[in-house]
Formats: C-alpha cells, structure tokens, sequence
C-alpha cells in the first residue's frame, strides 16, 4: 500500500470522553473508574506500535476482524489510529486478495502461539525484510514475503469498518488520502471473496475451515467436521490452553480437526480451486457481513467520487451503483440460498454434503445487517431474536447459540456464551430495521457489561458473568461505541434488566 503521511498528534486523544471530543460544556475529569477512560486504557495497553492484539496473553498478534472491530471505537479516540490499525491488515493481503486472519507479530516468539508462523509458512524464508513475492507455501497464491501470516480469512467487516473510521473524520481521512489507499485493496478483498471463493456456485463466499468463520467451535460445524480425520494430537501442542481454562476452550478432539484442515489447505499451496475441502461452508454471517460492506463500498465509492476523478494509475473505481447491484444480488442468494422460513432463521449451508446445516447460531441473525432484507424476513428475526432460543428484551446480551438446544453449553467459548461483537451485529441490523426498542436496550448494555466484567472476551449468557480472556480489545472498542452513539456510558444496572 502506498505509505500515508506521518503521524501528528501523539495518543492524546486516546482518554478523551464523548462530551471533551464534541466540547459539550464542561465534562467531569475522568476518573480512573471512568469506564471510557478504562476502555481507551485496554485499546491503549494492547496497541503493538503497528496494530492492536485482541489480547496480550491469548492472541499476542493482529487478526482480521478484531483488528475492524477495533478500527469502529478506535475512531472515537484517535481516528488516525483507526486507519491505521486497518493500514496495517491490509497491507498483509496476499496477491489473491485474501487478507490473512492473522499477522503475525515478529517480536513474538513462535511458540506463544499455536498455529505460528512455523505451521503455516506462508511467506518463505524471506519474511523479516525482504521484497517480493513469497517462496512458501504462499507463494502461489501471492503470500508477501516481507511478512508471516495465516493463510485462512475472517469475516470481512473490513469496508463497514474503513467508512465508519473516515466519517469519523473525514477532513483527516482526506488529508492521508485514506479512503483512495485502501479502496483497491477492499475491492481486491472482496473480489476473492466472491470469485475464488464462490465454491458453490451460488454467488455466495465459502469458508473453508471453522476459523473463517471467527465462531471457531459453534455446534453449527459439528456435523462437518465429524467427516474430518483429526490430526494426531502428539502432532501439535496447544498455546491456547496456557492461558485459558480447558473448560471454556473448544476440546482436544475439535482442535485435531482444525489442524487437520488447516496442514491441508497450506500443503494444497492455498488454492482454492485446487484443494479438496473437507469442509466448505456457506455462512450467513460471513455473507452478512460481505452485504453490510459492499454497501459500504458504495458509500466510499461515492465519496471517491465526490473527490474528483480518480488520478492516473489509481486502479479501476467502480461506482457506488455497481456496490449497490452487488450488495443486492448477494442478498438475494443469501435469501434464496440460506433462508429457513419455517424456523425463521438463516442456517449456512454444508456443500460438500449439500445440505442446510442445523440448529440456531448467532450467526443466523446477523443477515439483519443487510439493508435489502425482505420486511418480513427481518421481522421473523426480531421475532427469533426475542423468542426462547435467545430471549433478547431479558438477557443482556445475545447468546452465540440456542439456549434450548442440546448443544448449548453456557461456557464453552462460541457454543453459548455471549459475544460482544455479536451483540454489536446485531444492534446494528435491528436498527437499520427499525427495531428500535430491543436495538436501544443492546445499545445500553454492551457498554454496561462490557465495563462491569473487565472488557471480557465473552460472558455467560444467562447471568453475564465474565469468561475467557480479560481486556479483550473488541470488547473495550464496540463498548466504546455504543457508548459514544448513546452519547453517554450507560450506568451499571442497565446491563440487568
Ligand atoms: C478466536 O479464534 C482464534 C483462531 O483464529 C483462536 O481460538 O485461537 C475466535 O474467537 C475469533 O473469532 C477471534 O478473531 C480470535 C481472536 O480474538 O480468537
């Protein structure tokens, strides 16, 4: 990515409050209690010089939604910092447009995590300097070498995040010329998502491997992976299981698979085409989240254009209408593809076994984010959302799966517990689908919850309690968020209802 400007200011801005930021009179010092300073002191403690890791302890490098989650209540403190903790992922992407779910650190030894860079080897032998292409397992698919990567992907909240960081400030966006370096390489991003990820055929992106997904172990994958032949486990050792309790963690068995997948798709060089999956997976909220920033992309472009022609050699700019064409056509093979009309919810759908995947995960909720969404299917979503599957209007926050299926469990990591990026999903859809009521109630308690369990990586559903890790960035950056659209933080009580 062409370099941006040098940085102004220093990290100042980082412990303002909404009332300093607007100058709205005369706003209490904060306090060291002050849960606005205590979220922008959990961004401030995990930010690397380069990026933000989601957490010192159990992921001590960038990953790829964390890092857009981060971007969205970083830009409430220091939105140069926003755009550069997205700089930063992007400038990882491979040749392919696939930007990597994780960057690793080089400052970080090997072995703090599990899989590093020795597993999947993505840049050669030439990552720490050198230019160019890789000469690792990559290589084919266009891993730079200057840099250690995985060769998975996350969710693309990415281009929902770049346009909420530039209207943040858009004098400042405009002066690093944001928004025209990063546009080739969202559109790049998301070409890889729809092309060489089309596994199906259906117009809609596959996963390849359960962490596509960021909701590592939902139930959702069980029936999938059951086909797949775990790795030997004296093959591995897990990282993860230093630092988190082994009840909350997903199981030994489930992680042998995960490897397993994750050794064949890098010795198939990554390629999409080439590789036989043992798991591919059409995902609502992957797809949801791919309709939520192609339209986003049509805000960009339409800024973009508003800034006069593009300048010789800037790539190709489709207009904001193409995004939106695209935006449309996606939801409509979200719905006709992954719609469940009896249950009223979206289930992904397995393709290697061509069929619709059971039960009811968060994920399923999340195509609420797309604008385009037939009333009546977000209708029947608010109605699954405050049903007893997930009973939103009584417990705080939304459950990762349903609280009355058999596979719920209330502490094992995406299997029940609550998830702070979830519940910002999904006030998000509700929302933009007029549901304000039950939109408004998530929008005072991520906040409250979030400053209440210590920035928790996830909480128990049923009564809030903090689980996994602690000063865990999306937590303290969405709950900064919230925070700010609220115009306030929200006091303790309102995350009990
Ligand atoms: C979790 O996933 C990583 C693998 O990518 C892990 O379990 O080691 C998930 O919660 C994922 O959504 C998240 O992005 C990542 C880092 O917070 O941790």
């Amino acid at each position: 990515m062409t370099a941006a400007p040098a940085e102004g200011r220093g990290a100042t801005a980082l412990t303002a409050s909404p009332g300093d930021r607007a100058g709205a009179g005369s706003p209490a010092r904060a306090r060291p209690e002050d849960p606005w300073r205590a979220a922008a002191a959990v961004l401030l403690g995990n930010w690397t010089g380069t990026a933000t890791v989601p957490s010192r302890t159990l992921y001590p490098h960038q990953w790829s939604w964390d890092s857009a989650f981060v971007a969205v209540g970083l830009r409430h403190l220091s939105p140069r910092r926003a755009q550069r903790e997205l700089e930063m992922l992007l400038g990882a992407q491979w040749g392919d447009g696939r930007v990597p779910h994780i960057v690793f650190n080089p400052a970080v030894p090997h072995a703090a995590y599990f899989p590093g860079p020795d597993f999947w080897r993505s840049a050669g032998s030439g990552a720490g300097g050198r230019a160019g292409g890789s000469t690792g397992a990559g290589a084919r698919a266009g891993a730079p070498a200057h840099l250690e990567t995985s060769g998975l992907v996350q969710p693309p909240v990415h281009a929902l995040a770049a346009l909420l960081v530039h209207r943040a400030d858009p004098a400042a966006s405009a002066r690093r010329g944001f928004l025209p370096r990063i546009y080739p390489r969202l559109l790049a991003w998301h070409r890889y998502l729809t092309a060489d990820r089309d596994l199906g055929g259906a117009g809609l992106a596959a996963i390849v491997h359960p962490w596509e997904s960021g909701m590592d172990n939902s139930p959702a994958w069980d029936g999938p992976l059951a086909r797949v032949e775990p790795a030997a486990a004296a093959s591995f050792r897990r990282a993860d299981l230093d630092h988190g309790d082994p009840a909350d963690r997903p199981t030994d068995l489930d992680y042998g698979r995960y490897v397993r997948l994750a050794a064949d798709y890098r010795d198939a060089g990554y390629a999409d085409a080439a590789a036989r999956h043992g798991f591919a997976v059409e995902d609502p909220c992957v797809n949801a989240l791919l309709i939520a920033s192609e339209e986003a992309m049509a805000e960009i472009a339409a800024e973009l254009a508003a800034a006069g022609p593009a300048p010789y050699g800037a790539g190709p700019r489709p207009g904001p209408a193409a995004h939106r064409e695209r935006a449309a056509r996606l939801t409509e093979a979200l719905v006709a593809r992954l719609w469940d009309p009896g249950a009223g919810i979206f289930r992904g759908r397995d393709l290697r076994a061509d069929r619709p995947l059971d039960g009811y995960g968060v994920a399923g909720l999340t195509p609420l984010l797309a604008s385009g969404l037939p009333p009546a299917v977000a209708r029947a979503l608010a109605a699954t959302l405050a049903g007893e599957r997930f009973r939103l209007g009584e417990l705080p926050l939304v459950a990762s799966y349903d609280l009355t299926g058999p596979a719920f469990d209330r502490t094992r990591y995406w299997r029940g517990p609550a998830w702070f990026n979830t519940a910002w999903l999904v006030e998000r859809g509700l929302r933009r689908h007029g549901v304000a009521g039950p939109a408004d109630a998530l929008r005072r308690a991520v906040p409250a919850l979030a400053a209440a369990s210590g920035f928790a990586e996830y909480v128990d559903p049923l009564t809030g309690a903090a689980r996994g890790a602690r000063d865990f960035s999306w937590t303290a950056a969405l709950a900064l968020d919230l925070a700010a659209e609220a115009g306030g933080w929200p006091a303790a009580g309102a995350a009990a209802r």
